[in-house]
């Protein structure tokens, strides 16, 4: 398999997470956001959606990180990411895709970029505009698992969840979001930096990362 992605992309971080909990082999191809790699032709005639991140597998170019995430947990059914009972598969999802579907978009670097160079925004106003959307979602999520009284994990194990939390968690701290109110998302984040999986899938030990 080999992945096309971006050290500091968290659909990136997102999918090299995944792959690290599952345990399966991947080469990587880096594609440099920054020189607008994901828009050149050789790149867009294997994904159009002109973004990373890639996975080409068993033949094919895969694109959208969580259909790619799904994919690999049904071709490749060991350690599964999703727990077995179905209540706590619902909970897993409810989380992850609030993360992934209502967070990710407006905070997305096609936004960030339109705010500065079509509307003129500072970078102060896009900071501010970066922490309102985060809290928006993870005000909320933190309110579940307070609800749900988590421990390191959501579950027993890090699995769907904790692979999209992290990245985001990661991006919440480069714009000074204040997570001092969010105690069981920061608990969850320190264990999860503590395993191996983690720490290999993390931004600054990509081959790419400055
Ligand atoms: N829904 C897509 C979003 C992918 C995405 O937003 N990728 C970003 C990096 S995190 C990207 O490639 N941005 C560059 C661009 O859109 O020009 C997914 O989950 O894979």
């Amino acid at each position: 398999m080999k992945l096309y992605g971006y050290w500091r992309s968290s659909t990136s971080y997102r999918l090299r997470i995944a792959l690290e909990l599952k345990g399966l082999a991947y080469e990587q191809d880096p594609v440099n956001l920054l020189e607008s790699a994901q828009r050149a032709d050789s790149f867009t005639a294997r994904n159009p959606f002109a973004g990373v991140p890639m996975l080409e597998a068993d033949g094919r170019d895969r694109a959208q990180s969580m259909a790619i995430i799904a994919w690999l947990d049904e071709r490749y059914p060991d350690a599964p990411l999703l727990p077995a009972d179905i209540e706590k598969r619902f909970t897993a999802r409810e989380l992850a895709y609030a993360i992934a579907t209502e967070l990710h978009a407006p905070l997305n670097l096609p936004v960030l970029k339109y705010l500065k160079n079509e509307l003129g925004h500072s970078q102060d106003e896009i900071d501010t505009w970066y922490r309102h959307w985060l809290a928006k979602t993870l005000v909320p999520v933190e309110r579940r698992l307070a609800q749900l009284g988590t421990g390191d994990f959501l579950f027993d194990a890090p699995g769907l969840f904790e692979t999209v939390l992290i990245p985001q968690l990661y991006n919440a701290r480069r714009f000074d979001y204040d997570l001092s109110a969010s105690p069981h998302m920061v608990r969850i984040e320190q264990a999860c930096l503590a395993l191996p999986a983690f720490q290999r899938a993390h931004p600054d030990s990509q081959p790419d990362a400055p």
